[in-house]
């Protein structure tokens, strides 16, 4: 890797090495175990990080610059060590050290753990959204949560999905810093007095103590660390004496095991509010703790709380982090004695909102009772900003069924704390992340909002870090690009359309599948060691890998793949293109049917890939605990990426973007960033089907009928009654046939309606297959021209439009 930041004065020396091994982990050269060695590796490195990071933090200081929060309850980083090395420059130098001990750095750093702390696409967009702050040096901080356990283990038993949990502190975490003086007292329930001055005071009846654990986030080429600071919680008293000593052992712990376990789990769920008290507890522990930290730093920086906007952008990741709005009101107003109007100009000037789905079920909202009981202070304050909200909104002339939509409280029913009203009402920014599903936001779950407030809504496409989802994950793409166009897309994502030149080099388009072949033959060494699977390299390797949801259609897909699988069973003397399906994904613990679509795809599955009568022609994997981990070895070796969601309903996607830019064509519909993949790419480098939003919306609301739609198209009907008549669960005949009513009766997530195009649309793909220069054109056109999608050129967009800091 180019090396403009000279790493020659680095201590990464093999004696350094060994001496970071008998130092700091206690360890000889002989009795080192892998894991001493990754420790040693990782210890030494940080070494080489504090310094960059306390230059970073020294200059922000000096500078006076204002900072970046972005508040998120989920962080997937994935493993940190790669990312380190590549960041610094200094891979073939560790690379080369650790050879001298006789270790192998491919080695180690397969044995990291991969830091699962989010469910999907939300959190793994934190992660890049850190990475690119880092790199372009902007001084940001990501705040959450140190889940213990964080998302859960998948394994595969007979088919199902079972969750294990996560261990991924159990050989510690050598990249953490625990900074126990960055601790603040966080308090729930209890009641609310006023003073005679007219001062208010919350007297909690419970407290707990939130404890910062920093890791330092290293941007390209090292410019700058960044710190992502996970909060961790305990009891104010570690142990109550007297309990323990009047022999009441365990009760005596009540209080520290009651605050581990705010800390302990990630909800593993991806859409419905878990509702959960604990999940609101972990919410406003995470969001009080980091306005805290946010609101001293600037006081002790600053002096002033009055120009905390012109120094402080605070990003909330969707509405989890909603309750900081009023968190900073309290703060504001019964710790600096602001006034309610005040403080309330101080927050939206420092808050901005980013929404990331428009499922209704995803709109989190709290019972009133449980938010008053827990957060008594904070209900009060609810209620006055709401009244706020609701005079203004009458002032301008909102009507009756506006007014019931605007208030942050559902008045419908039983009454609830809408937080998306409050995140959206507290935010001078609030935000989309695809150009679809922005229009959406404004005509449909914010119309009102968006009639009374119509500059707030604004458009922030999503993105990727190219280093990791690209230089990391596919060294040999980048080795290849890197010979062609030379080194300028390192720095700048966009110059991969140098590559555009050579789209018709019949021999650069050889040399790109030779390095697909390349990677297809690791990924397949990999899937036999792990899962005991033979696949064939020269197939197509067709994939969809993400979080198992109905409106991610990983249904459509399985239904696709029995029907070419009778097909190919019919007409096996056709020139059927060969192909591999790969699935991957976890389902929420408590989403029935999703968790019944892994199933189905294992049945599929086994049947099969036993049935010699396919000949090889197609094989079904599916890929258990998938992670960020996996991700990045499979992203390199697809050839096509399956981003079929029902459209209007997928608010972006991320991995439709890291795989173009690794170089494999999509099949979609016209759904979230896909949509402007495709401006980007080409029409004809991109295979688009089925319903747009509009149609969806349309056949929706004029009555949809899925039974006719099945009753029309043979095929369907004969994939549907043979999953639904047990042809894949011999051992349990009825296992999927309410799934597959569903389809007849309601199919919500029009299955039906886009199967003959989707089906239409995969045979086009065996027919590109087969003109391997055409295929390999696309391919070209898809790494070339999605270098947009780089996260750099996303939180360039909100540094400048939302942030102010660029
Ligand atoms: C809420 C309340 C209680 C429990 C869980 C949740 C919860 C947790 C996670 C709700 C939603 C999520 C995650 C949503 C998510 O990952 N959304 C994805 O965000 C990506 C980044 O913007 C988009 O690319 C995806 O389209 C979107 O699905």
């Amino acid at each position: 890797m180019a090396t403009a930041f000279s790493s020659s004065q680095s201590k990464l020396t093999p004696e350094r090495l060994l001496e970071v091994l008998v130092h700091r982990i206690g360890k000889d050269e002989h009795a080192a175990l892998p894991h001493d060695w990754l420790a040693a590796t990782i210890y030494a490195l940080r070494d080489d990080i504090i310094e960059r990071w306390m230059t970073s933090s020294r200059q922000a200081v000096a500078d006076g610059s204002k900072r970046v929060y972005y508040l998120s309850l989920e962080f997937l980083i994935g493993r940190l060590l790669r990312d380190a090395l590549a960041n610094l420059g200094v891979n073939e130098e560790v690379k080369a050290s650790l050879a001298e001990h006789g270790v192998d750095l491919d080695m180690i750093e397969e044995i990291e753990p991969d830091a699962a702390l989010g469910n999907g696409g939300l959190g793994r967009l934190a992660a890049c959204f850190m990475e690119s702050c880092a790199s372009l040096d902007i001084p940001a901080y990501g705040y959450g949560i140190r889940y213990v356990n964080g998302m859960f283990r998948q394994r595969i038993a007979d088919g199902w999905q079972v969750e294990y949990p996560e261990t991924w502190l159990a050989h510690g975490n050598p990249w953490e810093f625990e900074r126990r003086e960055s601790s603040y007292r966080i308090g729930f329930g209890g009641e609310v007095n006023g003073e005679a001055d007219g001062a208010v005071e919350w007297k909690p009846a419970e407290t707990l103590v939130a404890t910062a654990v920093d890791t330092p986030v290293v941007g390209w080429r090292g410019k700058r660390v960044n710190t992502l600071r996970l909060w961790t919680a305990r009891a104010v008293d570690p142990i109550r004496l007297d309990a323990f000593n009047a022999g009441d052992h365990a009760g005596a712990l009540a209080d520290q095991v009651r605050a581990e376990s705010l800390v302990r789990v990630l909800y593993p769920a991806d859409s419905t509010p878990a509702g959960q008290e604990l999940r609101l507890r972990q919410e406003y522990f995470f969001s009080s703790a980091s306005i805290q930290d946010i609101v001293r730093r600037h006081v002790q920086y600053f002096k002033d709380i009055r120009t905390l906007p012109d120094k402080v952008a605070i990003q909330l990741n969707d509405t989890h982090p909603a309750v900081s709005v009023a968190e900073l009101m309290r703060v504001l107003m019964d710790g600096h004695g602001l006034d309610l109007e005040e403080a309330w100009d101080i927050t939206r000037r420092t808050v901005a909102y980013t929404n990331h789905t428009l499922l209704p079920e995803a709109l989190e909202s709290w019972p009133l009772p449980l938010f008053e009981r827990l957060l008594p202070r904070h209900m009060q304050i609810v209620y006055a900003i709401n009244a706020m909200v609701l005079r203004e909104a009458r002032t301008k002339n909102m009507g009756d069924g506006a007014i019931a939509a605007i208030s942050i409280i559902e008045e419908s029913g039983e009454r609830r704390v809408r937080m998306a009203n409050l995140a959206f009402t507290g935010a001078h920014s609030v935000n989309g992340v695809a150009a679809l599903h922005t229009e959406l936001m404004k005509q449909t779950v914010f119309a009102d909002l968006h009639a009374m407030f119509p500059d707030r809504i604004n458009n922030k496409t999503n993105g990727v870090t190219p280093r990791r989802w690209l230089f990391e994950c596919n060294p040999g793409l980048t080795a290849l690009i890197r010979e062609s166009i030379g080194d300028a897309f390192m720095d700048d994502a966009e110059k991969l359309a140098d590559l555009n030149a050579l789209a018709d080099d019949k021999a650069f388009g050889e040399r790109i599948a030779a390095v697909k072949r390349a990677n297809k033959a690791a990924l397949s060494d990999y899937l036999r060691h792990h899962m005991n699977v033979r696949l064939n390299p020269d197939a197509l390797f067709d994939v969809q890998i993400k979080r198992i949801h109905e409106y991610k259609r990983q249904l459509l897909n399985l239904v696709e793949t029995v029907a070419l699988y009778d097909q190919i069973r019919s007409h096996p003397e056709r020139d059927w293109t060969p192909r591999v399906k790969i699935f991957g994904g976890k389902a929420a613990p408590s989403y029935h049917n999703a968790k019944l679509i892994i199933k189905l795809a294992n049945d599929i599955a086994r049947r099969v890939n036993s049935d010699p009568s396919v000949g090889g022609l197609l094989k079904v994997v599916f890929v258990p605990n998938y992670n960020v981990t996996l991700a990045e070895k499979i992203m390199p070796a697809a050839d096509l990426s399956e981003q079929i969601s029902t459209a209007g309903m997928e608010a972006s996607g991320t991995g439709n973007m890291k795989f173009a830019l690794n170089g494999a064509l999509t099949i979609g519909t016209l759904d979230g960033a896909n949509i402007e993949i495709k401006d980007h790419v080409g029409y004809d480098n991109i295979v688009i089907f089925g319903l747009t939003a509009e149609e969806v919306a349309e056949r929706r609301a004029n009555g949809y009928a899925p039974r006719e739609i099945i009753e029309e198209s043979r095929e369907l009907q004969q994939a549907v009654n043979a999953i639904a008549s047990g042809v894949f669960s011999p051992d349990d005949p009825d296992r999927y046939k309410d799934l597959m009513a569903g389809l007849y009766d309601h199919d919500w997530f029009m299955v039906a309606a886009d199967f003959d195009s989707y089906t239409a649309a995969q045979r086009s793909v065996d027919a590109r297959w087969q003109d391997r220069a055409g295929w390999n054109r696309s391919a070209i056109r898809n790494i070339a021209n999605v270098g947009w999608f780089s996260s750099d050129r996303t939180i360039g967009e909100y540094a400048r439009d939302i942030w102010g800091v660029m």
